[in-house]
């Protein structure tokens, strides 16, 4: 296993030489975040990232994400453009020595919360998921603000792809995740890039928008869709676990035993309802999410891919990008990695600069 933090770059407010400091921590997950989604990356900025890490004896060989194009979620005959950029990213990632790349295949949003900043009576804060205020939400109004996606939606641009959207199903989106897979997947391959789809987050449609990396009847179809191991999964154990209907430890087991998850995001939740909750600290009896048990699972299957410390609360008065402060991150980071020492008897793997 390989223990990484996510690191928004060099306008991150966590330096790496802080990151750097959290004890057996491997690498950065990255990405180019200043090129809009379906544009080819420059060698320069990947290489940049690389040699910042680099210098703080940090990896960096897992991207998140590289986005996917909304024309090729809609199937558009201009995805052809956007799956011919997603590829040479593919390819110039892997010259640069990355490894895993993940994704997600949600149309418009990204994770989406209620409140970003609900007070625990400890005094930390962290996000939370109501199914009633999501309700009442309306993202046609133009005035919603949401963490996680696109800002640069303008109020009419939201609406014209809202209403591309209309009339979409799963089969829909289904099919074409496999011609994104079926065009990306051959150059993963030969790059040695391994795919890994991040669950939607929460794991059900919202808005109207169909959602279907959701449930294990659809991650299997998902890897049954292209059956190259090159085609993988983000294990986020905090969206998938959202629904009660999945057992994160079973499907650690079943698809870490197939060799398909390349990437896990570690966090816990706490279910308050079918269609609410909360996040919390990372250990077990914080939340409703056995983490002890997705540990014992990648353990037993000498799991050699990366592993990251996904959303935190806000704790010791720290602000900042929600989800994303240093301190409960790397707490669970430390928490996480004392569990694969007690589990295999060794550490996580280090990064040694060669
Ligand atoms: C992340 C996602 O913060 C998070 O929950 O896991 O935003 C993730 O980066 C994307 O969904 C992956 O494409
Ligand atoms: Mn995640």
């Amino acid at each position: 296993m390989k223990l990484s933090f996510r690191w928004y770059g060099p306008t991150d407010s966590i330096p790496l030489s802080y990151i750097s400091q959290i004890p057996t921590m491997h690498g950065v997950v990255s990405a180019v975040y200043d090129v809009p989604p379906g544009n080819v990356w420059s060698r320069e900025s990947i290489a940049s990232l690389k040699e910042q890490a680099n210098a703080h004896g940090l990896a960096f060989e897992c991207v998140e994400s590289v986005p996917v194009h909304e024309d090729i979620k809609l199937g558009k005959p201009t995805r052809e453009q956007y799956l011919e950029a997603y590829c040479e990213n593919i390819r110039r990632l892997g010259e640069a020595g990355v490894k895993c790349v993940c994704y997600n295949f949600m149309p418009v949003f990204d994770w989406l919360r209620s409140d970003l900043k609900h007070p625990a009576p400890d005094g930390s804060n962290s996000l939370i998921y109501r199914d009633e205020q999501v309700l009442a939400m309306d993202p046609r109004s133009g005035n919603l603000s949401l963490p996680g996606w696109d800002e640069s939606y303008t109020k009419d641009g939201l609406n014209r792809l809202l209403d591309e959207y209309a009339g979409m199903t799963e089969e829909d989106l289904f099919a074409n995740l496999k011609v994104f897979l079926d065009a990306v997947i051959p150059v993963c391959e030969e790059a040695d890039v391994r795919l890994a789809i991040h669950p939607d987050d929460p794991p059900w449609g919202i808005f109207g928008l169909p959602r279907i990396i959701t449930c294990e009847e659809n991650l299997d179809r998902l890897l049954k869709l292209n059956p190259s191991v090159y085609n993988g999964l983000t294990l986020c154990t905090g969206s998938l676990g959202a629904s009660r209907h999945n057992d994160v430890v079973r499907l650690t087991e079943k698809y870490v035993s197939q060799g398909r998850i390349h990437f896990v995001h570690a966090r816990n939740v706490r279910l308050t309802g079918e269609r609410d909750f909360g996040e919390t600290a990372h250990p077990t009896c914080c939340g409703s999410l056995d983490l002890l048990g997705v540990m014992k699972a990648l353990a037993k299957a000498d799991f050699d891919g990366y592993l990251r410390p996904d959303h935190g609360r806000m704790i010791w008065g720290e602000t900042g990008k929600p989800g994303y402060g240093l301190y409960d991150r790397a707490l669970g980071a430390t928490y996480l990695s004392g569990l694969w020492e007690a589990l295999t008897g060794k550490s996580p793997e280090r990064f040694t600069n060669t």
